[in-house]
């Protein structure tokens, strides 16, 4: 098969690579040229562990190309942005103007017996919008081209694992589109494939992150609660934990990334009346940021000139990804609101990434009178605890419980 993949971040380059490496002859379509040259280089423009030795393989054998520009092929694969419009207010309202490119990109390219696939999460109705736009501009393809949401699971740090071994949703806005996709994903997924209409796989999907976040919630509102009642929270949820039928998420800084943060007011915003406990939560875990500002600053106070080392900056552990991290946010605010003199460290983010200044582990460790743990890096769980034991430490994610 020939694949168009429209999209090559964090879902579209691996899943392109991975058709590639299965045989099929990939054209991967960027609008970041810098991306693209990258990527015909064999290189990536991401950090994703062993997603740079998939890739080479991938470019070497001469099946992934990367390109400004689409052509025609048998599959289009969309897998770009689909961030919330920060402009809505509440409940924030979808933006599906890269989708709409992607589609509007292809559309001149497709031809009868063509399969288009959605893999960026999406409000319902999506598919069946893509569907429409690409008949509305060229009729004549009406029932010829084919439309399925195949919505991306995997995990940011896991993905070339859970990309083969998770399970799949296939739903097709017709019976033969779920066949053709079908066909493609068991290529190289090892999970089940579950068929369903588009409608139920892209609510599916938001429920999946939502339930994640309404959980994330409840921890978030715990650590808040035993604040109040000057009870460890950390202890606390490791024993009701040891019940067989509970298992509490761990609290931190805030929820970020660009999934969890922004799928539950997809929605949120398209049934407002009914989803009252999934806009809570999200309330709920914006919140925290804010929460962790203040204990800051209440600390800070005792200094004249407060040193706040703050340790991490993306929006969870191990990665690189900076979208929607609430640390990021706390630090940025610590900064602006001159709380003291802010020391950033984040092993994981390149100092031309960022417009804050970057400091090395060992000089933050020196120098800071207040440890702000927010990210559970790796490098920041092997730091001695002989070294934190003089300094007044803020325990996001409790590490040093
Ligand atoms: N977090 C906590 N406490 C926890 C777990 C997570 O505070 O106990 C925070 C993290 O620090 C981070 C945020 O939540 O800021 C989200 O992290 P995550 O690891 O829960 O999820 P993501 O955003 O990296 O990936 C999620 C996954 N969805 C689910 O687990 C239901 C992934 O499978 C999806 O493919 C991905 O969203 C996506 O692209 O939609």
């Amino acid at each position: 098969q020939k694949i168009i993949v429209m999209g090559l971040g964090y879902i579209g380059l691996p899943t392109a690579s991975m058709l590639a490496t299965k045989g099929h002859s990939v054209l991967g379509v960027d609008v970041n040229k810098g991306a693209v040259d990258t990527i015909n280089s064999g290189r990536i423009h991401i950090i994703e562990p062993d997603l740079d030795v998939l890739v080479r393989s991938a470019v070497n054998s001469g099946n992934l190309k990367a390109s400004l520009t689409p052509e025609e092929g048998d599959t289009f694969i969309i897998a770009v942005p689909t961030p919330f419009k920060e402009e809505g207010g509440n409940p924030k309202a979808p933006d599906l103007s890269y989708v709409e490119a992607a589609t509007k990109a292809i559309t001149p390219f497709l031809r009868e017996g063509n399969l288009v696939i959605l893999e960026s999460t999406s409000p319902v109705g999506t598919t069946e919008f893509i569907e429409k736009t690409i008949v509305e501009a060229r009729p004549e393809l009406q029932g010829k081209v084919h439309a399925a949401h195949c919505p991306e699971r995997v995990l940011p740090g896991h993905i070339l694992r859970e990309l083969v071994d998770n399970d799949r949703i296939i739903g097709g806005t017709s019976k033969a589109a779920v066949a053709k996709a079908r066909e493609l994903y068991k290529t190289f997924c090892n999970g089940a494939i579950l068929e369903t209409d588009s409608r139920t796989a892209e609510l599916s999907k938001l429920v999946e992150n939502s339930f994640r976040d309404v959980n994330i919630a409840f921890a978030n509102e715990l650590s808040l609660v035993c604040d109040h009642l000057g009870v460890n929270v950390w202890e606390t949820i490791a024993l009701a934990n040891r019940h067989p039928r509970v298992n509490i998420l761990q609290p931190g800084p805030g929820v970020g990334g660009h999934c969890i943060a922004v799928d539950p007011w997809f929605i949120v915003s398209s049934a407002p009346v009914q989803s009252r406990l999934i806009k809570t939560a999200r309330e709920v875990n914006d919140a925290k940021p804010q929460w962790v500002i203040e204990r800051v600053k209440a600390k800070a106070e005792r200094f004249k000139s407060p040193v706040i080392g703050c340790l991490g900056l993306t929006f969870k552990a191990n990665i690189d990804d900076l979208r929607e991290s609430p640390s990021l946010d706390i630090v940025r605010d610590l900064i602006a609101e001159n709380v003291g003199q802010v020391l950033a460290c984040d092993p994981n983010v390149a100092a031309d990434k960022i417009d804050i200044p970057l400091h090395d582990l060992k000089h933050v460790m020196k120098n800071a009178d207040i440890l702000l743990l927010l990210v559970d890096h790796e490098e920041f769980k092997a730091i001695d605890r002989e070294a934190i034991k003089d300094k007044i430490v803020i325990d996001t994610r409790g590490i040093w419980r």
